[in-house]
């Protein structure tokens, strides 16, 4: 059987995880996730892409939000407001669960891969779902006010910090998962897709693993990018805002730039078609697509043309 493997961060990058697990035969996809926004909170690890791509496989996810749970309560959260501990992180009653065990997994001694797998064997989603690493890896945004630990940066500073680098501690030292580069050599491997996440803080996290670049480049398997940016906007987050701030115009021809090297197809959206002229990378084709998934059926549609452009069957 033909194998697919996707490059995720969060909301963005799940939702075309979706439409490909939707659309392929069981038991083919897998997803690789960023782990460099986990941190620890509260005293429990979180892991806010693997868990936002794990909820929206297993079809559980809050669409409005984009992370954690549908018909979520929050009576945890209130409580610890009340005892006057840290609520800038929202973290949901049933949400929590999930933090708890994991959290109970990992100090029992086990991996964050071995929890992932038994959380999704629990929530019924079928795909492989992988962290990029077993390892610690943590994206520091370098900012006007310094350093700050991502999820400060995103969710306590509402990204209002003005952005001047990115730094991944951890990410020399660590190893990535070796699921994750067995498959890069599968000869079944027929279709890589970097996911329209955010390329600074979701992508690079994981392209910067030791050895991953250079797998990607040595799989037989082609590699296709899908743009995050369509039009001078993000589809989602802060990847546009900090286009701005690194002195990049904020266009799709930016995010080429940035995979420039790696990347056999990059995907613009249907709307962006005109832009398809101003790529001047020999060694990049570039097709166009509807990028901008808003419904499970868009979802369904753009995983559809991606696979058909790479030969590949789809239900
Ligand atoms: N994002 C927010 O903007 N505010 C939150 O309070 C928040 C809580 C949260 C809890 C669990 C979880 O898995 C994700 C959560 N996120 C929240 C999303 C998350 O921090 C970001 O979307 C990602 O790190 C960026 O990809």
């Amino acid at each position: 059987m033909k194998k697919v493997l996707a490059l995720s961060g969060g909301v963005g990058g799940a939702k075309l995880a979706l439409g490909l697990d939707r659309v392929l035969p069981g038991g083919s996809l897998t997803v690789v996730a960023n782990t460099a926004d986990d941190f620890e909170h509260l005293g429990l690890y979180i892991a806010p892409d693997l868990d936002t791509v794990m909820y929206t496989l297993a079809g559980i996810n809050d669409q409005e939000r984009g992370w954690g749970l549908a018909g979520e309560s929050w009576q945890c959260l209130d409580a610890l407001g009340g005892l006057g501990a840290e609520q800038w992180f929202q973290l949901g009653d049933r949400d929590l669960a999930t933090h708890i065990h994991r959290t109970a997994m990992l100090r029992a001694g086990g991996s964050l891969s071995g929890a992932t797998a038994r959380l999704c064997a629990a929530l019924g989603v079928s795909a492989r779902l992988l962290p990029m690493s077993d390892d610690p890896v943590r994206t520091l945004v370098t900012c006007s006010e310094g350093e700050l630990p991502f999820q400060q940066y995103f969710v306590r500073e509402q990204c209002r910090p003005e952005v001047r680098g990115f730094r991944f501690e951890g990410q020399a030292a660590a190893s990535p998962l070796p699921e994750f580069m067995a498959l890069l050599e599968d000869p079944a491997l027929a279709l890589i897709v970097i996911c329209p996440s955010n390329p600074f803080v979701s992508v690079d996290p994981i392209l910067g693993l030791p050895g991953v670049r250079q797998a990607l480049q040595a799989s037989p398997a082609p590699l296709y990018a899908v743009s995050p940016i369509v039009g001078d906007r993000a589809l989602k987050g802060p990847a546009a805002k900090m286009m701005v701030e690194l002195g990049l115009p904020v266009s799709a021809v930016s995010v080429v730039q940035h995979y420039r090297g790696l990347v056999d197809t990059f995907v613009l959206d249907e709307s962006d078609a005109t832009l398809a002229g101003r790529i001047e990378e020999p060694a990049m084709r570039v097709m166009t697509a509807p990028t901008v998934m808003k419904t499970l059926a868009d979802r369904e549609q753009l995983a559809r043309v991606l696979l058909a452009d790479a030969g590949m069957p789809a239900a």
